[in-house]
């Protein structure tokens, strides 16, 4: 076959930026740059061009999966990919008009055996950002090597190969797939829908679901009202392309399943008359669900699965070695359990392993993970992914007749508590961020000193080896401050953003009594750290704490 393929020369080439914790997000201005995005699409088609030369990684070792969420422009940039794909010799699957959800990509990934895919989703972020993640044959994120041969190949662009549209339609090079049917027949496999539809017919339990105007709606609406015939409200379910626009102060909303951001979904939840709620980001890879007045955060939600994973089916594919992953950063819910754990999976091997912040990390590794962000992964794909989880919540109150709280509170009564929160402090000047750096890496200078209610113990870095190579592979991935009564908060530079630097801070405490009000037992913890910021001379402050806007049952 001849088709037609134009070389075009890139006359000024940019100075591309490492993906960071998950994927490329820069501003829509600077993705609107001549060329700026053919000179990254063609520095990815390099690398698959590589790797598919070197091995076939594959059973279709030349095609690329393309989809994403509906944020503004990423129709024209699926098309434009499309054409520097098909000019660099791949053939391309677009994902349902390219609407798709994170983990429906990474699950479409595998199942079409395809060399990898292009997600076209800054996640969380305003619609005022672009954001394009890229994933392997085996449905992960690219992890850190390849994210480096990716940037060293985009910057190493000096011409484009690109294929008109219509002709790489007209040679067959173009397919499209309905990735909604294909998720959700993935989930039904997982959870058998004709025993949960029976279930709910009986129950007759309601549901109010919030996409957040993401890529979430299509997949929503097929699972819960199309399939499982579920009474149910959804809230902000087109996808549009502002992501629902601007709040009242004209700030961009930010599409994340974050007690910030879904003040009405709380106020829903709070009626008491919905058994289930949930909200999902822009590309549907975080959930907040919960239900009856009740939010279970995700590492909490991550115990709960995990106690609860044998009712799962295919489970002939959970391999000899079950992974239990968090963020380092994230509640560590997991550790407490493992006794019980190794009981429910006699025969497996089972390890938990602490990551650094990224589900990149997570994939990885293979099956379970949590992350501190309301992210929680799962044995049959490579991505966090939100409605698995609001789907095995569910089951669980439908197997058990237990409310979200009641499930929950089972566990914390085994196993106890952990409470946590996360806050930020953010700003746009370098040399505050500088002074943040310094300020944390000499931390263990303040050791023994005194910090309102609490002394701070120790101050470390904490670095990741790798659970496999014993490597280190990354370095300060955390900053650690343990401070007395077994406080502690972990701190770390946000990757995601588009401009300025946030520096997100993580806190958290265990405790066998579950029925503590949250805010008070995360107190003399946030005024340790602005005690602490105060007296190392910072001139900003940690705030904007998602407990802040969380209902709290026990307060
Ligand atoms: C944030 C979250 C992190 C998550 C990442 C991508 O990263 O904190 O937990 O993995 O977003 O999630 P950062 O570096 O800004 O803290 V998503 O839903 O944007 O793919
Ligand atoms: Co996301």
């Amino acid at each position: 076959m001849n088709h037609r393929v134009s070389t075009i020369l890139l006359p000024s080439p940019y100075r591309i930026r490492k993906m960071g914790t998950s994927g490329l997000r820069e501003t829509q201005e600077v993705f609107q740059q001549p060329m700026f995005l053919d000179q990254f699409t063609q520095g990815v088609a390099d690398f698959f061009n590589r790797m598919t030369t070197e091995r076939t990684v594959a059973e279709n070792n030349r095609t690329i999966l393309l989809g994403g969420d509906p944020r503004r422009g990423n129709n024209r940039r699926i098309r434009r990919i499309t054409e520097i794909l098909c000019g660099n010799g791949f053939s391309v699957v677009i994902a349902q008009d390219g609407l798709a959800t994170t983990p429906a990509m990474s699950h479409a990934i595998r199942h079409l055996s395809v060399a990898g895919g292009i997600i076209l989703t800054a996640s969380h972020n305003p619609f005022t950002d672009v954001g394009i993640k890229v994933n392997i044959a085996d449905g992960s994120p690219a992890l850190d090597d390849d994210v480096t041969r990716i940037q060293d190949l985009q910057n190493s662009v000096r011409s484009i190969n690109v294929m008109d549209f219509d002709e790489a339609e007209a040679n067959n090079l173009i397919e499209r797939i309905d990735i909604v049917r294909m998720y959700a027949d993935l989930l039904n496999r997982i959870f058998d829908f004709s025993t949960m539809k029976e279930k709910l017919r009986a129950a007759g339990l309601k549901a109010v679901l919030n996409p957040m105007h993401g890529a979430g709606g299509p997949f929503a609406r097929e699972i819960f009202v199309n399939r499982l015939n579920m009474d149910c409200t959804i809230i902000k379910e087109e996808p549009r392309d502002d992501l629902g626009g601007y709040d009242a102060d004209g700030h961009p909303l930010h599409p994340e399943p974050d007690f910030r951001y879904i003040p009405d979904l709380i106020a829903l939840n709070d009626t008491g008359q919905y058994a289930i709620v949930a909200a999902w980001d822009s590309d549907v890879d975080r959930r907040l669900d919960g239900g009856s007045g009740f939010f279970l955060e995700s590492a909490d939600e991550f115990a709960l699965f995990a106690a609860n994973s044998r009712i799962l089916r295919l489970e002939g594919q959970f391999p000899e070695t079950l992974s239990f992953c968090r963020s380092t950063v994230t509640a560590d819910t997991i550790s407490p359990m493992r006794d019980d754990l190794v009981k429910l999976f006699p025969g497996k091997n089972v390890e938990i392993i602490e990551t650094p912040t990224g589900f990149k990390w997570i994939a990885e590794l293979g099956n379970w993970g949590v992350e501190e962000s309301n992210g929680v992964g799962n044995p049959f794909l490579r991505e966090k992914d939100g409605i698995f989880a609001t789907v095995f919540l569910l089951r669980l109150m439908l197997d058990t007749g237990k409310t979200p709280r009641q499930l929950m509170e089972e566990i914390w009564q085994r196993y106890g508590r952990v409470y946590f929160t996360r806050g930020e402090v953010s700003g746009g000047l370098d040399e505050e961020k500088s002074m943040l750096v310094e300020i944390l890496n000499k931390a263990s200078e303040y050791q023994g000193r005194r910090f309102g209610e609490l002394v701070l113990e120790k101050a470390l870095s904490w670095d990741y080896i790798h659970p496999r190579s014993g490597v280190i592979t990354e370095r300060n991935a955390a900053w650690v401050l343990n401070f007395s009564g077994g406080n502690t908060v972990k701190a770390r530079f946000s990757g995601t953003g588009s401009g300025g630097y946030t520096l997100r801070v993580y806190l958290s405490c265990y405790d066998r009594d579950y029925r503590m009000a949250k805010s008070l037992k995360l107190q003399p913890m946030k005024a340790a750290i602005s005690k602490l910021l105060e007296e190392a001379g910072f001139p900003g402050s940690c705030g904007n704490y998602t407990d802040e806007g969380q209902p709290d049952p026990y307060a």
